[in-house]
């Protein structure tokens, strides 16, 4: 034992019709049988497993223009966000395993019920902040952050059944690492509303602990939020994690994600970690594995297991008698 890291609770976000392809609504199961809860346990930590929000897709989801699912994906994140809001006020951390990126309208709009002055880091090749109007794919894990943001409002219509999924932040508490996918018009939001968007490039230029030290300036100057993480593992090169519905290369290194995550967990601040996109279904065994695999690992370093090794409390070096 190396000492309790934290108390946390797990919530599995099993969707899939954020986008075309079955087997998001697999990757908690997945991540679960991988043995990502025993690992967390054996570094330390007090986990409650709170199960997976019960999505029970609705029949007759019409499209409404061309987005896709919109009555599914308004109920599951309602629920998403009051399983994350009891999560987090009975834990005190909360650890969302996804599912396709739209889990975080649930996981933001709940976490902001508890905080709502948190600041985000979303670790992503892609913006995902297409409204319904500027998205071509029709796509909700394309748009998630258009629908939780004040600043957008007014360009997001109102569709069926989304009355109580209201925008709960503000643009200036989000910050994007590992961008390299970003749609025109999301890049016009981008720049219209002056917002915290590091790229690979910004990556290649200053190297990650720059970026990271950037992108927190950004959303939390003074260093007293709570933080956010929403980890897209397509944020990540695709060899490391291939079983993932839309890779793009010239990722982040593990290497890269691996600082990020270690440097998070030094704040002592990570009040709320998203795990999106592990797709089971697409690859073969190997990729699965290598995806699964992977992404426990780059979990258990933001709670707290570190490169260098940590020595265990209270047991000493034996000595030869
Ligand atoms: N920007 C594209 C769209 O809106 O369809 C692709 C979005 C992919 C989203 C993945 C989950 O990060
Ligand atoms: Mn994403
Ligand atoms: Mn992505
Ligand atoms: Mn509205």
């Amino acid at each position: 034992k190396m000492g309790t890291w934290k108390k946390l609770g797990v919530v599995g976000v099993p969707v899939s019709k954020g986008q075309r392809r079955d087997g998001t609504d697999k990757g908690p199961k997945f991540l679960r049988d991988g043995g990502l809860l025993e690992r967390l346990k054996k570094i330390g930590c007090e986990v409650k497993d709170y199960g997976d929000v019960d999505f029970g897709y609705i029949d007759n989801d019409m499209p409404h223009e061309h987005v896709k699912n919109p009555r599914n994906i308004a109920r599951g994140s309602l629920k998403t966000a009051d399983q994350v809001e009891r999560c987090l006020r009975t834990e005190g951390h909360c650890l969302a395993i996804g599912g396709d990126h739209s889990m975080a309208i649930g996981t933001i709009i709940g976490h902001a019920r508890v905080h709502p002055d948190m600041a985000v880091l979303w670790i992503d090749a892609h913006a995902d902040i297409n409204t319904p109007l500027t998205s071509d794919s029709g796509n909700i894990h394309g748009m998630p952050l258009s629908f939780v943001a004040h600043e957008l409002d007014p360009y997001v219509p109102h569709m069926p059944g989304w009355d109580e999924v209201q925008p709960c932040i503000g643009l200036d508490q989000i910050a994007w690492i590992g961008l390299r996918d970003v749609d025109p018009l999301e890049r016009k939001i981008i720049d219209k509303f002056d917002m915290n968007a590091f790229s690979m490039h910004d990556i290649d230029l200053h190297g990650i602990k720059n970026i990271l030290d950037m992108a927190l300036k950004a959303v939390d100057p003074e260093g007293v939020r709570p933080i956010h993480v929403s980890f897209d593992v397509d944020a990540l090169d695709p060899v490391h994690t291939p079983s993932t519905g839309t890779p793009v290369s010239g990722g982040l290194s593990v290497r890269e994600m691996c600082y990020i995550a270690e440097e998070l967990a030094l704040t002592g601040r990570l009040a709320m970690i998203d795990v999106a996109e592990v797709n089971p279904a697409l690859g073969d065994s190997k990729d699965v594995d290598v995806t699964v695999r992977t992404t426990i690992d780059v979990i258990a370093r933001f709670y707290g297991q570190r490169r260098q090794g940590i020595a265990p409390t209270g047991t000493d070096i034996p000595q030869a008698t």
